[in-house]
């Protein structure tokens, strides 16, 4: 069994670390694009307790630039590397088939990507590999997809959207116990779509795939508080509190040490 699947199978919740290494990425404003502190940053979330590493080279916010296929393997491979050699769990964040390629080659666990694998060629990729990959629900291009979200149940839609990839994924290969599920929010959501989706949580566990939840620093955090980026961090923290105990099994976020320190509270207490 992979590193990561035993990990699964503890009752707590793991916390994945992101690392982004794009100049534009939204909150981390260009501060880790630099080999060095990349890997200072690395190094620290491993040390307060982050479990996985997610490594992004692409940013999807809407209207960002689109960066190619080199450029995003520049910034990725040596962060990989970086986290690989300090033991981490390594996730790649990734819409490409040939990024996905690089990134197996250097062993990674999980492929982590917003477009749930729908570029030519990326479902391919990790299927001839024993890889898990997350897959994220979306409503639209990350381009326009805040433009107008609209749903009949937003949690239903999310649910039958996600299982019916998840059928893909095993008509290509790919078995359920290699999937990881994620609502997506602030994909395609608005404020009260993500809301609906955080109070029925718990209801994904029908779908029994392991669930990974994203809403770090998010819009819907700023929205709630009316905060900046910088000041969402607390909020952050809470809201992940929340996923995790409604059935969330992976935490996606920036504060590591902080989430970290919830998971143990509330552990204390399971
Ligand atoms: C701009 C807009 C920059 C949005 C970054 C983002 C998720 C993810 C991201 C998520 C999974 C962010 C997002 N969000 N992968 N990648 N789930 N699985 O806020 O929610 O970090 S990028």
């Amino acid at each position: 069994m992979s590193k990561l699947a035993k990990l699964l199978q503890r009752p707590e919740p793991l916390v994945m670390g992101i690392l982004n290494t794009t100049p534009d990425s939204f909150s981390d404003g260009g501060q880790f694009v630099d080999k060095a502190s990349a890997e200072a940053r690395v190094k620290s979330m491993i040390e307060a307790g982050a479990e996985i590493i997610d490594i992004g080279g692409e940013s999807t916010r809407p209207g960002a630039t689109e960066v190619s296929v080199q450029q995003e393997l520049d910034r990725v491979l040596p962060m990989i590397e970086c986290a690989k050699q300090n033991d981490a769990i390594v996730s790649v964040d990734t819409s490409k088939a040939e990024v996905m390629q690089e990134a197996l080659k250097l062993e990674v666990d999980l492929i982590n990507d917003v477009r749930s694998f729908t570029a030519p060629g990326a479902l391919k990729v990790v299927s001839s590999s024993d890889v898990h990959i997350c897959i994220m629900h979306m409503q639209g291009e990350p381009r326009t997809m805040q433009q107008n979200p609209q749903y009949d149940n937003v949690v239903t839609e999310v649910q039958e959207a996600l299982i019916k990839r998840i059928a893909e994924c095993e008509e290509k290969g790919i078995s359920k116990n290699r999937i990881i599920i994620d609502p997506g929010f602030g994909f395609g959501k608005t404020l009260e779509h993500n809301c609906q989706l955080m109070k029925q949580l718990e209801s994904f566990r029908i779908i029994d795939c392991p669930l990974l939840v994203g809403v770090s620093r998010k819009t819907m955090i700023g929205q709630i508080l009316d905060k900046d980026i910088a000041e969402r961090g607390l909020g952050s923290v809470v809201a992940a509190t929340y996923a995790a105990l409604n059935g969330a099994k992976i935490l996606r976020v920036h504060d590591v040490e902080e989430t970290v320190q919830a998971m143990r509270i509330i552990n204390a207490f399971q």
